[in-house]
């Protein structure tokens, strides 16, 4: 069987003991047996470029790391993938802030990625690449001479031509897709616009869900990412009973509790779902000292500009909420910037009666999906989704709101509040057979029988 290389920016190195990271290598952990490699950025700012990467070696797979000069770093991951890939892919055009010099930096960072992984490639091996962050790499790997499958998905939305015209390379960007044998999306919906934006900016012609241009097909699918949610069913069981967890549930004092968990990002429509809540104990004054709600918004991307901004805007909502409904026994709104051990997340979703996931724009939106893992199957509780997220696109039976409108996703939480147990059952089995079913596995399984079909498509062409 071929050897899988994973390509992501960040390498995430399972620690000394204990389960693995979370995030993507939760989603690939299926793929990394042993001699597989995983290869991308250390994390480490050098002085110097350096061609040669460090290997590591946990658990039989090889993972390959390269550090960045600080120049570099700053106009490939502040300047370009998450000042102006970021928003541009989640509607927020006026964020984005184009530089040509970021750009520059960006495409050395992928060359210098190619350069340096090409020689440790085999000529069987099969090469995944993640995110916006690595868009040109099946190029420049092409142009350093591999020969073998190469895919890529994306783990954020797709825009339409409309919207992607506002990218000055957008051409360019483009056609390095169209380098890749296979590209993924999280919906069919951002395929599709894929390759509307491939036939109508490059002039490709498009066949069913492949893309033809320059005499090479490229297969554009959606492949939904899914969960290990059989594993954090059972983390979530076994955390209820966790010290931390308890004490939390003992301070609420039996009252109900909604929960919302997301990096703190401005997609994630954080201040809507704030003065949502507001909204809601406003319009319902019955769910007053009824209710708690926990946000844990991890910081991230603090380097740049508009996620600092967002941060105070948070802090002064959180002290509007508060400062208008607190009662001097019950604080409804607990906010915290500090991220929570993944076992003690899968016990609150599991004791929390509402989900809150209401992102302005998700490619996919996995807390969706860990929600109603971590779920009791007896007494569960609701998911509140946004239709924006990929993940409304399965999760139907979710009460499905716009994320805009703060007053239907307080109505929602009224709804939710109210729910009787025989129709949140109904709810809950319809949406876990969903998770359970197009999980983990199933996402990668699909990519690569995608990949390895390949030489088909190729003699196709
Ligand atoms: C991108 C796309 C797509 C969050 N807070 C804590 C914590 N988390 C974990 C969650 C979940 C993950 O981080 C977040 O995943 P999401 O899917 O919600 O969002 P992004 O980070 O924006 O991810 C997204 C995803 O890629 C996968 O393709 O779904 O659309 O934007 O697993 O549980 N984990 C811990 N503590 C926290 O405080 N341990």
């Amino acid at each position: 069987m071929a050897r899988v290389v994973i390509v992501s920016n960040r390498v995430p190195i399972p620690k000394a003991r204990g389960a693995m990271a979370g995030g993507l290598a939760v989603a690939l952990s299926d793929l990394l047996t042993p001699g597989s490699m995983w290869f991308g950025w250390s994390g480490r700012l050098a002085a110097e470029p350096s061609p040669q990467p460090s290997l590591t070696e946990a658990r039989g797979v090889t993972y390959a790391m390269i550090d960045l000069t600080t120049e570099a770093y700053r106009g490939f991951y502040v300047g370009f993938a998450n000042g102006v890939l970021w928003p541009l892919l989640h509607f927020r055009l006026g964020l984005m802030q184009f530089r040509r010099e970021d750009y520059e930096n960006y495409l050395a960072v992928n060359r210098s990625f190619a350069t340096s992984l090409s020689p440790m490639l085999q000529s069987d091996d099969i090469v995944w690449a993640h995110d916006y962050h690595l868009l040109p790499l099946a190029r420049l790997l092409r142009e350093q001479g591999f020969g073998g499958p190469l895919g890529f998905f994306l783990h954020v939305p797709f825009a339409p031509p409309s919207m992607l015209e506002a990218l000055p390379v957008a051409r360019e960007l483009l056609t390095d897709l169209c380098a890749y044998d296979v590209v993924g999306f999280q919906t069919e919906e951002h395929a599709r616009d894929f390759r509307d934006c491939a036939q109508r900016m490059l002039g490709a012609t498009i066949d069913g869900e492949w893309v033809k241009l320059n005499g090479r097909r490229t297969r554009a699918f959606a492949d939904p990412i899914g969960i290990d949610a059989e594993t954090f069913a059972k983390m979530a069981e076994r955390s209820v009973g966790d010290k931390l967890v308890q004490r939390f549930v003992g301070s609420l004092s039996g009252r109900l509790l909604a929960i919302g968990v997301d990096r703190l990002d401005y997609s994630k429509g954080l201040p809507h779902r704030f003065e949502a809540y507001a909204r809601l104990l406003e319009r319902y004054p019955e769910h007053r000292r009824n209710i708690h709600f926990l946000q844990i918004c991890p910081r991230s991307r603090e380097e740049v500009d508009e996620y600092r901004k967002l941060r105070s805007e948070l802090d002064r909502l959180t002290g509007r909420v508060n400062g208008r409904f607190s009662e001097f026994d019950w604080t409804p709104l607990r906010y915290s910037t500090r991220a929570a051990p993944r076992r003690t997340l899968a016990g609150l979703y599991r004791f929390a009666r509402i989900g809150v996931v209401t992102p302005l724009r998700d490619g996919m939106n996995l807390v969706a999906k860990e929600y109603v893992a971590a779920q009791d199957d007896d007494d569960p509780g609701v998911l509140v989704l946004s239709q924006f997220a990929g993940a409304a696109h399965e999760l139907t039976e979710a009460l499905i709101v716009n994320p805009f409108d703060p007053d239907a996703i307080a109505d929602a939480m009224h709804l939710a509040l109210a729910m009787p147990v025989s129709e949140r059952k109904a709810r809950h089995v319809a949406l876990k057979e969903k998770v359970f079913r197009t999980n983990a596995q199933l996402y990668c399984r699909r990519f690569l029988d995608a990949l390895r079909k390949r030489p088909a498509a190729r003699a196709a062409a």
